[in-house]
């Protein structure tokens, strides 16, 4: 991958150094590196027939919910064997650069708070909880089972992975404290993503009607890329490594 295709503009360097607001937000391209296929990388061995927007749905685990909690297990086994990569770590230091800074991110892998981060917006859940499927309320722990996927030990609902599928909300005010944070942001770094999921891929709109200035950074430009002040064109893992030591100077 050329890693060399992107230059940081001065400007935007000086913006950050004076900057107090910044938001960063980011999909699953920041969790590449680390290993974890993306949302639209094609799926593996075993799941290779399958696409991610056909399983991550109510429907899905409606229709097969052992098939489903598979797939969850498979992904969690993966991202419990993934580690923290250096955009990740970058991310970490930028949290202590700014005063009020804010990690939004689509992921639901854990990687932002094992490297570190404390400020961390999940916007679509975390792979490594369970729910009650009937309830909603998250399951800790439950007795050893052949069952899958196991029962909820309280009402015996089938548990499911506590994520936000395709056709669910999101969690209760995670849109608007993101959507506010956006507002109000200085900057704006839209990480990793594609741009596609709704909701999340308009928020970054909050942050250019609030006149702030927006980065995008991913080595394949999206269409947000034209609407964006600074489209810095390379991998998280060594673009915003670049950008926290352009800050320091
Ligand atoms: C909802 C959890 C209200 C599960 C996920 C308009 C408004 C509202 C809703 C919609 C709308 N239009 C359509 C919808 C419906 C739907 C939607 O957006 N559909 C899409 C397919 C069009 N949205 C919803 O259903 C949302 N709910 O709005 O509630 C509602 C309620 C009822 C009925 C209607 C509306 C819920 C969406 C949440 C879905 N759950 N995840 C799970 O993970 O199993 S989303 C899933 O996609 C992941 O979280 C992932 O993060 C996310 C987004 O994908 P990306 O992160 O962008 O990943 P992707 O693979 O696409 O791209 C990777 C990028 O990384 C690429 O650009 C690549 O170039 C780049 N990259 C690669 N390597 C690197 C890199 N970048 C940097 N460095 C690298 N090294």
């Amino acid at each position: 991958m050329d890693t060399s295709a992107f230059e940081i503009n001065p400007q935007l360097i000086q913006v950050l150094r004076s900057a107090s607001k910044v938001v960063a937000m980011t999909g699953a391209g920041i969790s590449a590196e680390s290993k974890i296929p993306t949302f639209r990388d094609a799926m593996t061995g075993l799941w290779s027939r399958f696409r991610p927007e056909e399983l991550a749905t109510p429907e899905a685990f409606a229709r097969d919910p052992k098939l489903v909690w598979e797939w969850y297990r498979w992904r969690y086994e993966l991202v419990a064997a993934a580690e923290p990569n250096p955009g990740h770590h970058a991310l970490v230091e930028m949290e202590d650069m700014f005063a009020e800074f804010l990690l939004i991110t689509q992921n639901v892998d854990s990687l932002h708070t094992r490297a570190g981060n404390k400020r961390v917006l999940e916007l679509h859940g975390n792979l490594s909880r369970s729910k009650c499927s009937r309830d909603g309320q998250v399951v800790e722990q439950w007795p050893e089972t052949d069952q899958v996927p196991p029962l909820c030990p309280r009402c015996g609902g089938l548990l499911r992975p506590d994520v936000v599928w395709f056709g669910e909300s999101l969690p209760t005010g995670a849109l608007e404290k993101a959507a506010d944070a956006a507002l109000h942001s200085e900057v704006f770094l839209s990480i990793g993503t594609s741009s596609v999921v709704e909701p999340a891929a308009s928020l970054i709109y909050y942050a250019v009607n609030n006149g702030s200035t927006t980065v995008e950074i991913n080595p394949n430009p999206t269409s947000q890329a034209g609407l964006v002040t600074h489209a810095l064109q390379g991998p998280a893992g060594v673009v915003l490594p670049a950008l926290v030591a352009a800050i320091k100077g």
